[in-house]
């Protein structure tokens, strides 16, 4: 499980050790973009403890999505089959991890998904909840695509199909990044499959969500949605002239 870090320190050692007894066969990473709260030493510390834990220093803040893409990277040159992604906040939980492995035996990406049927959200005010809804219903309308939270950042993907899908390719820095790699999955002709989940807000430390993370959302999704519509269009009128 790759488990990306920014001033988590109130956090990280309950999740990780969360992690450890709930699947004792997991191996973590965390990556840390050098966290002004020490949260990289407190990491350094777990690893010292614990030899499935590991750690990736990152020079400065980069990005959800930056940080995904080198951990990832470790993760394959290691070796690993199956590859996670886990907030370090305890949104998603530890214990949740076995009903994810499960679905991966007959899917290419498990997506622990909050928007589908017996999914919830524990804590959420009415705005937090109709803004993940309503991002998720315009990256459905826009992309066509079958997946109901692609935003969501709980995840299981096979080593084949990080493979697959062409990781230097992606440019998304953000947390649109999750919506990227599930539409390159998508795309690619795989397997998703969701499962419902329990999805906690964080009560310790402070959100990294910001109007910035949010735009870069926007501004991609709609590129791909009128670049998917121009296809559609073009395959059409291809059609329509032979
Ligand atoms: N390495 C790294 N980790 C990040 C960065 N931005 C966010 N994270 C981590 O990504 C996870 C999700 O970020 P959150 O701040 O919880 O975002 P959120 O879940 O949308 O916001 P909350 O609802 O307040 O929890 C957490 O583990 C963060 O520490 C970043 O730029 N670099
Ligand atoms: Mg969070």
């Amino acid at each position: 499980m790759v488990v990306p870090t920014y001033n988590e320190a109130a956090n990280l050692a309950w999740i990780v050790a969360r992690l450890r007894e709930a699947v004792p066969e997991v191996d973590v990473l965390v990556v840390d973009d050098s966290s002004p709260d020490g949260t990289g030493a407190i990491a350094d510390d777990l690893a010292a403890a614990d030899s499935r834990v590991r750690v990736l220093h990152r020079q400065g803040k980069e990005g959800l999505g930056a940080a995904y893409l080198a951990g990832f990277q470790v993760a394959l040159d290691a070796g690993y089959d199956v590859i996670g992604e886990m907030d370090a906040d305890g949104s998603h939980q530890p214990e949740q991890l076995p009903l994810l492995l499960e679905a991966l035996r007959d899917a290419d990406l498990v997506i622990g998904a909050r928007w589908v049927p017996g999914g919830t959200v524990v804590n959420w005010s009415r705005f937090r909840e109709a803004l993940s809804r309503g991002g998720n219903l315009y990256v459905r309308l826009l992309l066509g695509m079958g997946v109901h939270d692609a935003t969501a950042g709980y995840r299981l993907f096979r080593r084949t199909t990080l493979e697959k899908i062409d990781l230097a390719e992606v440019q998304s820095t953000g947390y649109v990044f999750q919506t990227d790699l599930t539409y390159r999955t998508v795309q690619a002709g795989l397997r998703v499959r969701e499962v419902p989940i329990e999805f906690v807000e964080r009560v310790r430390g402070d959100s990294k969500m910001s109007g910035q993370v949010a735009g870069e959302s926007l501004r991609r999704i709609t590129v791909w949605g009128l670049r998917e519509r121009r296809d559609q269009l073009h395959g059409r009128l291809r059609r329509r002239s032979r």
